[in-house]
C-alpha cells in the first residue's frame, strides 16, 4: 500500500472519529435536556415508598383477652390468666413467611394496659404471669424470630390504659413515653408503629389527654425511619373501616390539619378515600382480622374468613392502593391456630396462582406521546416488570392513552397498574376498553391509580386493551400487566338501606351477579346487577352468581322487604327499657333490637307508628329478636290502622303468630283486603315466655302491593 493511501485511510478513520464523537456529545446533551417531569403534589419520603412495596403483613392480636375470651379487657384481669403452654413464636413468624407476608406487628400492649415485655413501667405485664415463670418476652422472642425468617418487626402500643395508677394525670405521658421508648430501644429495628387512638377511661375514672408530639418524637428519635400509623397518620392512615376495604378512589394524600385522633379524626368516609390533591403523603393501611374478633376464642374457630372473602379483601387493599394488615390472633397453647394457617396458605397459593403470568410482559405498548420521544421515558417501560423505569408524557400534557398489543387473542380477567409515585400521585380518572375483533368496548371505567391498582373483571379475549387516563398531572407509569386468575364463585348477599335502595354483593372478585324482582330465579340471561338500585315498596329480589361465562354458578339467594321505613317515626310506645333506642323497631334491621321496660308489670304493651303518607296496605310483619330464651317476644296482639293516629280500626283482634315459640322468624300477617292508612298500631297481649312482663322488637314492617 501506497504512503498517500494510509494517509487517506488515517485521515477517513480520525473524520469518522471526530464524528462519532460529536454525534454522542450530541445525543448525550438531548437526554440531559429531556429531565424527569417535576414531582407533583404531597410526596411520599422513601421509607414510605419502601413501606408501600411491602404491601401485606400480619397483625397479631394477644394477651390477656386470649384466655378470658374479650375483645376489650378492663384492666383488672389477673395476669395468672395469661399462661400460654407452648408459645413458640418461630411458628408464626414461619406462618406470616410462608404466606407471603413481609412484617409482623404485634399488640405489645393493647387497652388493658398488660405489657407483652417485662416493662419497667407496669406491674401488670409477662413479668407477673405465670408463663415462663415471669422469665419471659414475647417481643424479644418475636423480633428473634422475625429477624431469622427476613420479616420485619412492628408493634402496636395502646396508650390508653385501663391498668396504669397514673393513667388520667400529665405524668402518664411521661410514662407512656418511657414505655414506648423500652419497646423502641430493646428489640432491634421496628418499621412501623401503631398508636390506637382509644382514649377511654383509666382505673381513676379518668381520660388522658394524649401527648402526641411527645409520643412521635420518641418514635423519630430511636427509630428515624419507623413509619408511624395512626387515623391521621404521619406515616401510613387507618382506611376508615375494620374490614380491609379501601376506597375505590384512593388518594394516598390528606389533609390533617386541624384534626387529631379517635374522635377528632376526620370522618371514616374521608380516610377511606383520602384526599385528592391532600396537603401530606399519608397512604392508607387496611387493618382487617381473618376471624370476627381480633383476639382468639375457641368460638371463632370455624369462622375464618373464606378464601373467596380473603381475595375480595386482597383485592379491595391491595389491589387499591393500601397496604393489607391482616390479623392472625394466636390461640391459648401461644400458637397460630390450624384453621388459620391453613386459609393463609390457600391465600398465598390463589395470589401467588393468579400473578404467575403476565401477559403484558415484554410486549408493545402503543402511547399517544412520549416524554421527548425518549427511550428513558418510553412505553417499554412498562412491561419490564421493573417498578423504578417508567413511562411519561412531555409536560403540559395530562390526557394520555395507552394501547397494549397482546400480539394474539388472550384471555384476561385482572389488570394492574402503577403509578411511581415518588413523582406524586398524579392521574385521577382512567377508562378500560378492549379490542372484540371489531370495536373497543368499554370494561371499567376508575378513578385513581396510585402505586399499585388492580382491576378485576369476567374473563374477556382479546388482543388489545387500551388505558385512557387522565391526571391532575402528567401521568407517570411503572407497570401495565395483565393476567388470567381462576375464578372464584361465592353466593351474592343482598341488602337495602332503609331508604329502600338494594345492593348485591359477593365475597369474591370474580362474579357476574343477576337478579330479579319477579318472583323467578334468575339466569344468565337475566338482569345484571351493577349498581343499587331503589325498591322503596318492597318485594322478593332473588339473585346469583355466575363464572367461566355463566357455565358455573351459586345457589339462588333471595331476600324479602316491607315498605322502606326511611320517613317513619314514632307516635307512642310503652316505656322503653333503659339505653334501649325504640327506632331499632322500624328501621329495617332485623339485628337491632328495641326492649320495653323490664320494671313494668304488664303483659300489655303497644308501639303505634307514623308512616310519614297514607299508604294502601296489605299486611304487616314483625320480626322478634332473635334471643336464644325468646325473652319479650310477642305471641298474642292486635293490630291497628288509622288515618289521624286519633281514631283507630281494629284490623286483627286477639291474633297470634302462630309457631313463633318453635320458629322465631318474620311473622307475615297479611289483611283480607287492603287498608288505607297513614298510622299503625301493634298491640301486645302475651308474651312466648309467660315470665316476660315487656316485649321486645327487631322489627315492624308493612307489605304494600
Ligand atoms: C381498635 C381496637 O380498639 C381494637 O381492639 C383492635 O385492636 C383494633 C385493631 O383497633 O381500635
Amino acid at each position: 500500500m501506497m504512503m498517500n493511501d494510509r494517509l487517506v485511510i488515517t485521515l477517513k478513520m480520525k473524520f469518522i472519529a471526530i464524528c462519532l464523537t460529536m454525534f454522542l456529545i450530541a445525543s448525550s446533551s438531548y437526554a440531559q435536556q429531556i429531565l424527569p417531569p417535576a414531582p407533583y403534589g404531597a410526596l411520599p419520603s422513601s421509607d414510605q415508598v419502601s413501606w408501600q412495596k411491602m404491601e401485606y403483613y400480619m397483625f397479631i392480636h394477644f394477651g390477656p383477652n386470649t384466655f378470658t375470651d374479650k375483645e376489650w379487657g378492663d384492666g383488672k384481669e389477673d395476669p395468672m390468666v395469661f399462661n400460654p403452654t407452648s408459645l413458640d413464636a418461630r411458628q408464626w413468624a414461619k406462618t406470616a413467611k410462608e404466606a407471603g407476608m413481609k412484617a409482623i406487628i404485634i399488640t405489645a400492649k393493647h387497652h388493658d394496659g398488660f405489657c407483652l415485655w417485662p416493662s419497667k413501667y407496669s406491674t401488670h405485664t409477662v413479668r407477673e404471669s405465670p408463663w415462663k415463670d415471669g422469665q419471659g418476652d414475647v417481643l424479644k422472642e418475636l423480633s428473634e424470630a422475625c429477624k431469622e425468617y427476613g420479616l420485619k418487626f412492628g408493634v402496636y402500643l395502646s396508650p390508653w390504659d385501663q391498668n396504669h395508677p397514673s393513667y388520667g394525670t400529665p405524668e402518664y405521658n411521661e410514662i407512656f413515653s418511657k414505655t414506648l421508648e423500652e419497646v423502641l430501644t430493646n428489640y432491634g429495628d421496628i418499621f412501623e408503629v401503631w398508636f390506637d387512638g382509644a382514649n377511654g377511661e383509666g382505673p381513676n375514672g379518668k381520660k388522658q389527654e394524649y401527648d402526641w408530639p411527645l409520643f412521635r418524637s420518641v418514635v423519630y428519635k430511636h427509630q428515624p425511619n419507623a413509619i408511624i400509623f395512626s387515623d391521621i397518620g404521619p406515616g401510613t392512615r387507618w382506611i376508615g373501616n375494620e374490614s380491609g376495604f379501601a376506597g375505590e378512589t384512593n388518594w394516598s394524600t390528606l389533609n390533617t390539619d386541624g384534626f387529631g385522633l379517635g374522635n377528632d379524626a376526620p370522618k371514616p368516609s374521608v380516610l377511606n378515600t383520602g384526599n385528592e390533591n391532600g396537603k401530606y403523603w399519608i397512604p392508607g393501611e387496611a387493618d382487617v382480622s381473618i376471624r370476627p374478633g381480633w383476639f382468639y376464642s375457641p368460638a371463632t374457630d370455624d369462622k375464618v374468613k373464606s378464601l373467596s372473602h380473603l381475595l375480595n379483601i386482597y383485592y379491595s387493599s391491595v389491589g387499591r392502593n393500601a397496604n393489607l394488615l391482616l390479623n392472625v390472633p394466636i390461640d391459648r397453647r401461644g400458637l397460630i391456630h390450624p384453621n388459620d394457617s391453613a386459609r393463609l396458605m390457600d391465600l398465598s397459593k390463589a395470589i401467588d396462582e393468579a400473578f404467575e403470568h403476565n401477559f403484558a410482559k415484554g410486549k408493545t405498548v402503543v402511547a399517544s406521546n412520549t416524554r421527548g420521544n425518549s427511550k428513558r421515558f418510553g412505553s417499554e417501560n412498562l412491561t419490564d416488570e421493573n417498578y423504578d423505569s417508567y413511562w411519561t408524557v412531555d409536560d403540559g400534557v395530562k390526557d394520555a392513552t395507552l394501547t397494549l398489543e397482546l400480539e394474539k387473542s388472550t384471555e384476561v380477567n385482572r389488570l394492574l397498574l402503577q403509578e411511581y409515585i415518588p413523582l406524586g400521585q398524579r392521574v385521577k380518572s382512567f377508562s378500560v376498553e378492549y379490542w372484540d375483533g371489531n370495536k373497543f368496548i368499554e370494561l371499567d371505567r376508575q378513578t385513581t391509580i396510585g402505586y399499585k391498582r388492580i382491576l378485576t373483571f369476567p374473563t374477556i379475549n382479546t388482543t388489545r386493551i387500551r388505558i385512557s387516563m387522565e391526571g391532575n398531572a402528567a401521568p407517570v407509569i411503572s407497570e401495565l400487566q395483565v393476567y388470567k386468575a381462576s375464578e372464584v364463585l361465592e353466593s351474592p348477599t343482598i341488602s337495602r338501606t332503609k331508604e329502600g335502595v338494594v345492593s348485591i354483593k359477593s365475597l369474591s372478585p370474580d362474579p357476574i351477579i343477576t337478579f330479579t324482582t319477579d318472583g323467578r330465579d334468575p339466569s344468565f340471561q337475566s338482569k345484571r346487577f351493577q349498581e343499587g338500585f331503589m325498591f322503596k315498596n318492597g318485594g322478593t329480589v332473588k339473585a346469583r352468581a355466575f363464572i367461566n361465562n355463566g357455565k358455573e354458578f351459586s345457589d339462588v339467594v333471595s331476600a324479602e322487604y316491607d315498605f322502606a321505613s326511611a320517613g317513619w317515626s314514632v307516635v307512642s310506645h310503652s316505656k322503653s327499657q333503659r339505653g334501649s333506642r325504640i327506632e331499632n323497631a322500624f328501621d329495617g334491621n332485623p339485628w337491632t333490637v328495641w326492649v320495653s321496660d323490664k320494671e313494668m308489670k304488664s303483659q300489655s304493651h303497644e308501639i303505634s307508628l307514623d308512616m310519614g303518607e297514607e299508604l294502601l296496605i296489605n299486611g304487616f310483619t314483625y320480626t322478634p329478636a332473635g334471643n336464644e330464651n325468646q325473652s319479650g317476644t310477642i305471641y298474642t296482639y292486635s293490630f291497628y290502622t288509622s288515618m289521624d293516629g286519633v281514631k283507630w280500626d281494629k284490623l286483627v283482634d286477639n291474633g297470634a303468630f302462630g309457631n313463633i315459640k318453635n320458629n322465631p322468624i318474620k311473622q307475615r300477617v297479611m289483611f283480607d283486603g287492603s287498608k288505607r292508612a297513614r298510622f299503625i298500631k301493634l298491640e301486645a297481649l302475651s308474651q312466648v315466655d309467660e315470665n316476660s312482663t315487656w316485649i321486645s322488637v327487631a322489627d315492624i314492617g308493612v307489605i304494600v302491593d
